[in-house]
């Protein structure tokens, strides 16, 4: 059994696919960003940096119980356990782990970065809004190049894709359009049609 600690985030939703699309065993543990959840001494054993998404999984490798936090660690530790989602020749996996990090260390941030700036900052600063939606549109156009020569980033529908996924939706659809990224809007419609991602992004379980 994974214990997925997760919100309604852009990172938090990344878990949730995975655990849906390769149906392993798993509880949702909402942690309650608004209220300061993360903070909990409890949680922070788990995430040490105070972030979701995390996981515990209770049947590791040789039985052992794992923690473990960042959204494209977990990702490719749930590939690995799964054997789902992450090519088994050397060459594709490398380029899926290049997307991956690509996606979780440089994509994601900077949308956040957006969306923080440009969305839901009460202080309106305009340099730091042009800068973070002109990295957004560039970031959509790297993601847009990489497309028009394969249905999803690095072979296969893969964790690279997924990692990418989220700030597509939430800030590329509803904030910026995709009618400038042709491939993004192609992709992006592809893996929302997905039932496991349909499933993960839908509200907590009760
Ligand atoms: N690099 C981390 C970033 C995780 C992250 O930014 N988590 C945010 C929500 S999307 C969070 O938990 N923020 C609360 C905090 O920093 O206290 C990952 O990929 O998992």
């Amino acid at each position: 059994m994974i214990d997925c600690y997760t919100w309604t985030t852009d990172n938090g939703y990344k878990p949730r696919v995975m655990l849906e699309e390769t149906g392993l065993q798993h509880r949702i543990v909402p942690v309650n960003l608004r209220e300061k959840a993360q903070m909990a001494p409890e949680f922070m054993k788990i995430s040490p940096g105070h972030k979701i998404p995390a996981i515990v999984d209770h049947d590791g490798p040789g039985g052992a119980r794992v923690t473990l936090c960042e959204s494209g660690a977990i990702l490719k530790y749930l590939a690995e356990k799964s054997g789902r989602f992450y090519p088994s020749d050397p060459v594709t996996r490398a380029k899926v782990d290049q997307w991956l990090f690509y996606g979780s260390a440089t994509f994601t941030t900077l949308a956040q970065q957006f969306g923080h700036w440009t969305i839901r900052s009460p202080v309106k600063a305009p340099t730091a809004q042009v800068h973070y939606d002109a990295n957004l549109r560039d970031m959509l156009g790297i993601l847009d190049r990489q497309l028009a020569s394969g249905e999803y980033v690095a072979g296969d529908y893969s964790i690279a894709d997924m990692t990418m996924y989220s700030d597509v939706h939430l800030h590329g659809v509803n904030d910026i359009g995709l009618a400038d990224y042709p491939n993004v809007r192609r992709w992006h419609d592809a893996i929302a049609a997905r039932p496991a991602v349909q499933r993960a992004w839908g509200p907590f379980p009760a």
